[in-house]
C-alpha cells in the first residue's frame, strides 16, 4: 500500500484531482501529480465573507476549547505523518528524513498552541487614580491571510494557523503555486477535524489556490486585519506596502542570507557537519540555509579541504532513496538562477568547486552538486540570496571583522558562530554582535525549533512567527480602565468640575 492512501479517509486522493489550471509537478522527475481549480475573484470574495462570519462565531468559543480543536488536528497529523511526509517529498523533493522533520514541526507547533490556549495572559496595571484598576486584554483579531512559500509547504502555514486558531481567528491560506497538493492534503485533515467539532464553523479554515493575483487580493482586502507572508523580499515588499496602505498589519518572513563564522577554537568535526547540513541540506532551499562562511585564517585551509571532500561525496539523487542527502532543486528556474550566480561569482574572482548538474538515471529533475565558492571579498552576488546550494567562503583575522561581515548584508534572518571561546560567543550574542533575528553558537543557522520566535530583521521583514510570544501578532490588545470609586478623579491631576 502506498503511504498516501491513508489520506483517502479524509477525502484526499491524487487520482481524483485531475481538473483545474493549478498544476502540481514533482521536482523529482517532472511528473504531474495532479491539478486543482484556481479561485476566481467571485469565489475569493465569497470565501472571505464566510471567513469573516466564521471568525465572529469562533471568537466566542473559550480559548482552551479552541486549543482542543488544534490538539485534535495535531493528533490527526501524527496519524498521517508518513503520508504527509511522502507528499512533501513528491511535491518539493525533500529527502524522507527532512520531509518527516517538517511534518514533525507541524505536530510540535500544535502541541505548543494547545498549551498556549490556556496562557493568553494579559497584564494588570496599577492605576494612578483611587478606586480604579487597569488591565490589558488580548482579543481575537479577525480572519488571517497566510501566504506561504514552496520550501516549507506545511510547517510555515501551521506556525501561523495553529496560533491564529487558538487566538480565536479564522484562517485563509494561499500556498505557493508550486505546492498546491501539500496544502490541499493538510487542509483536508483540518477540515475533517472541524467537521466533527461542535463549536467550529465550517469555514474556519480555507485554501485559496491560484497565482500572484490571490496574494494581491489578500494584501488589499480590508476584511483581513493581518496578512502573514513568507517568501522572497520582492514579494514581501509588495505585500507590506499594500497592507500598510490600508493600515492592516503584516507579518513578514522574507529572504535570508545567513552567515556562519568558524573561529580559531572551533571543533573541526562539528564545524564541518554543521556547515554541510546548513549549506547543502534541503538542497540549499531553506530561508535559513547557510550561504556565507567566514573562516579564521588559522583554520582556513584545513576546513576548506574537509568541506571539499565532504561535498564531493554528498549523495545527490532521488530523495525517496535511502542514503540520499541532497534531492532536486524545485524547478528549472532555480537551476538557471544557481548557474547564473556561479557565473557571476567566477567573474568576481571566485573559485568555484562543484555546482554542476548531476544526471540521475531515469529522473528528469534538476539535480546539482552543491557548490563551494572561495571569494576574495564579498560582492554583489554574495550579498544577495540565491535559493540554491551555494556557499560563499571568506577568510578573516579578527572576530570583529567577521561579525561586521555577518551584518553587512540587507537580510537579517539567521547567523551562527562555531567557537569554544566564551569571549567570542558572548560578543557575537551581545548588542554589538549579530544583527539577525536568530543567532546560534555551535550549531548552523538552520533547523530552528518551534519554541523560539522565528524571523529576522532588515529585509527579512521584522516579523516573528511560531514560539515565544509570537501569538500576540494574531490578537488585538485592549487597555481597559475600570472605576469602582463612585467619584471621578481625573488622571494627571486634571480638574474639570461641573455643577
Ligand atoms: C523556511 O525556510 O522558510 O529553521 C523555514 C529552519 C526550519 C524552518 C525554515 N525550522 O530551518
Amino acid at each position: 500500500m502506498n503511504a498516501l492512501d491513508s489520506l483517502k479517509s479524509v477525502g484526499f486522493d491524487l487520482a481524483n484531482l485531475r481538473d483545474g489550471t493549478v498544476v502540481s509537478r514533482s521536482p523529482i522527475d517532472g511528473a504531474v501529480l495532479g491539478y486543482l481549480v484556481a479561485n476566481d475573484r467571485a469565489g475569493y470574495d465569497q470565501t472571505v465573507d464566510q471567513a469573516v462570519a466564521a471568525f465572529q462565531q469562533w471568537r466566542r468559543v473559550p480559548a482552551p476549547r479552541r486549543g482542543e480543536l488544534v490538539r485534535l488536528f495535531g493528533e490527526a497529523v501524527r496519524r498521517h505523518k508518513p503520508a504527509l511526509a511522502e507528499l512533501i517529498t513528491l511535491e518539493v523533493g525533500k529527502i524522507t528524513s527532512e520531509a518527516a522533520g517538517e511534518v514533525q514541526e507541524v505536530i510540535d507547533i500544535c502541541d505548543f498552541a494547545v498549551g498556549l490556549s490556556r496562557q493568553l495572559y494579559g497584564l494588570t496595571i496599577a492605576s494612578e487614580r483611587p478606586g480604579h484598576h487597569m488591565q490589558e486584554r488580548w482579543h481575537p483579531l479577525g480572519p488571517v491571510g497566510i501566504i506561504t512559500a514552496f520550501n516549507f509547504p506545511m510547517a510555515v502555514w501551521s506556525w501561523n494557523a495553529a496560533l491564529a486558531l487558538i487566538c480565536g481567528n479564522s484562517v485563509l491560506w494561499k500556498p505557493s503555486e508550486k505546492t498546491p497538493m501539500t496544502a490541499r492534503a493538510l487542509a483536508a485533515l483540518l477540515d475533517d477535524v472541524i467537521r466533527t467539532f461542535p463549536e467550529a464553523p465550517a469555514q474556519l479554515s480555507s485554501v485559496l489556490q491560484g497565482g500572484r493575483e490571490v496574494g494581491e487580493w489578500l494584501a488589499t482586502d480590508a476584511r483581513l486585519p493581518l496578512v502573514s507572508a513568507t517568501g522572497s523580499t520582492r514579494m514581501g515588499r509588495d505585500v507590506a506596502v499594500k497592507v500598510a496602505g490600508r493600515f492592516g498589519r503584516s507579518l513578514l518572513e522574507l529572504g535570508g542570507n545567513n552567515a556562519m563564522i568558524v573561529a580559531p577554537t572551533a571543533h573541526e568535526d562539528l564545524a564541518v557537519r554543521a556547515i554541510t547540513f546548513a549549506a547543502a541540506g534541503t538542497a540549499g532551499q531553506r530561508c535559513t540555509t547557510a550561504r556565507r562562511l567566514y573562516i579564521h585564517s588559522s583554520r582556513y585551509e584545513t576546513i576548506v579541504a574537509r568541506l571539499k571532500r565532504a561535498y564531493a561525496t554528498l549523495p545527490v539523487g532521488d530523495p525517496r532513496a535511502a542514503g540520499t542527502l541532497v534531492g532536486p532543486l524545485i524547478d528549472v528556474a532555480a537551476f538557471d538562477g544557481m548557474q547564473a550566480a556561479l557565473e557571476g561569482a567566477r567573474r568576481a574572482g571566485g573559485h568555484v568547486h562543484g555546482g554542476e548538474r548531476v544526471d540521475i538515471a531515469g529522473l528528469a529533475g534538476h539535480y546539482v552538486r552543491p557548490a563551494l565558492v572561495e571569494l576574495p571579498a564579498p560582492c554583489e552576488i554574495s550579498d544577495r540570496e540565491t535559493f540554491a546550494p551555494i556557499l560563499y567562503i571568506f577568510r578573516y583575522d579578527r572576530i570583529e571583522d567577521a561579525i561586521n561581515g555577518n551584518n553587512a548584508v540587507m537580510q537579517g534572518l539567521s547567523s551562527s558562530l562555531i567557537t569554544r571561546d566564551l569571549m567570542e560567543s558572548e560578543l557575537f550574542l551581545s548588542a554589538e554582535g549579530s544583527d539577525c533575528g536568530i543567532a546560534n553558537i555551535n550549531i548552523g543557522p538552520s533547523g530552528a525549533e518551534i519554541g523560539g520566535a522565528f524571523g529576522g530583521e532588515k529585509e527579512t521583514g521584522g516579523g516573528r512567527e511560531s514560539g515565544s510570544d509570537a501569538w500576540k501578532a494574531y490578537m488585538r490588545r485592549q487597555t481597559q480602565t475600570v472605576n469602582y470609586s463612585g467619584t471621578l478623579p481625573l488622571a494627571q491631576g486634571v480638574k474639570f468640575d461641573v455643577e
